[in-house]
């Protein structure tokens, strides 16, 4: 990717906390991929988001060479986009430290991921948990991004990133670019199959609520079967039936189909039929990622050699602008 070219620019991060879900993949990996041609893309694995849990540190260096396979099984082409980790680039931290002073107490205690990861870690409520989305504004406006393709869940940190850069802008003069969010139109919150009231989320505790992206394809189809749904039978999008919209999401995802002609295709069939579709098409759609999957692991040098080559190139396009905001806020030149 050369940062020289005409295209907008997009930033989004995952973190390394486990196998991707359905949920990861439909409300922002899926989408990752698409935009890669006609924009300036660059991803990173949040190794440092990863932290303000507590991660056992074997396996979170696991977990982070797994999710960088992963990227790029799922699509993220190294050639077209910048592909790195987190951690291998400095000017995240150091533009991170000059945003958190432009950036409230008051609104970083509103975010309602703060107040639901503390209440699941009572035991590591960390300054780091507290100040996650001030991290997230720095990788986002590091790069000058204009788009950030995210799941619903993450539109409040999104608007935090915005707010921020506009306090630096109104401070320091018009600087950073605002990103905009850019979620799916279908699919940017996937339910918890267990209880479709909640998101399907990488850590939740029971496997059978979250389709895992590497899931072999009769694990997904006895995951769908075992879904939570109402008691009627019909295959309808409706108020209170959170398990059959969920599921009527996702095989609309997955199969390009409207909500009607899900309907009328299911039409005088029961929930039965219907779960064992959407596991059909969702394991078929999965295929490719789970064979990219098994050969790239494969190849370590070759992973080693992209992620390098990504810090490096996301380090250039960076380090012009913290040495710009270094500029702004008042820093002396190094020479
Ligand atoms: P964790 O359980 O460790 O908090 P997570 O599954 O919530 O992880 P993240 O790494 O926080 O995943 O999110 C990566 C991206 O996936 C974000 O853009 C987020 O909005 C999106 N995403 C996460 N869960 C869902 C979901 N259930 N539906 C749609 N998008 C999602
Ligand atoms: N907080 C995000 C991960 C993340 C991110 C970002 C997303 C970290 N930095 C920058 C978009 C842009 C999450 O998914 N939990």
């Amino acid at each position: 990717m050369s940062d020289t070219s005409n295209k907008k620019i997009i930033f989004s991060g995952i973190q390394p906390t486990g196998i991707f879900t359905l949920g990861n993949y439909i409300g922002a990996i899926s989408n990752w991929g698409r935009l890669q041609d006609e924009y300036s893309c660059i991803y990173s694995i949040v190794d440092m988001h990863a932290i303000t849990v507590r991660q056992d540190p074997v396996k979170l260096r696991a977990h982070t060479l797994e999710a960088y396979a992963l990227l790029l099984a799922c699509g993220i082409d190294p050639e077209k986009s910048v592909a790195f980790i987190q951690s291998h680039v400095k000017t995240h931290a150091e533009l991170n430290w000059v945003l958190s002073c432009s950036t409230q107490f008051g609104e970083l205690s509103r975010m309602t991921q703060f107040k639901d990861k503390s209440q699941k870690h009572p035991d590591d409520i960390n300054a780091g948990l507290f100040t996650y989305p001030v991290l997230m504004a720095a990788d986002i406006l590091a790069y000058n991004a204009d788009l950030v393709p995210i799941g619903a869940d993450q539109k409040q940190h999104l608007e935090l990133a915005r707010n921020v850069a506009q306090r630096f802008n109104g401070k320091y003069g018009e600087f950073f670019t605002v990103p905009e969010p850019y979620l799916p139109p279908v699919g940017a919150r996937v339910m918890s199959l267990q209880d479709p009231v909640r998101k399907m989320s990488k850590s939740d505790t029971n496997p059978n609520a979250v389709i895992f992206i590497l899931d072999e394809p009769d694990v997904i189809i006895r995951k769908f079967r075992k879904a939570v749904t109402d008691s009627s039978s019909e295959v309808r999008y409706a108020d209170g039936k959170d398990g059959i919209n969920n599921l009527m999401t996702v095989y609309s995802v997955v199969t390009g189909r409207s909500f009607g002609e899900i309907e009328a295709e299911f039409e005088g069939r029961g929930y039965g039929d219907f779960k064992t579709a959407v596991g059909e098409a969702v394991a078929e759609h999965l295929k490719p990622v789970r064979d990219n999957f098994k050969r790239l692991t494969a190849d370590k040098a070759y992973l080693k050699e992209c992620y390098t080559k990504g810090a490096e190139a996301a380090e250039r396009i960076s380090q012009k602008t913290v040495t710009k905001v270094y500029r702004k806020v008042g820093f002396v030149d190094k020479r």
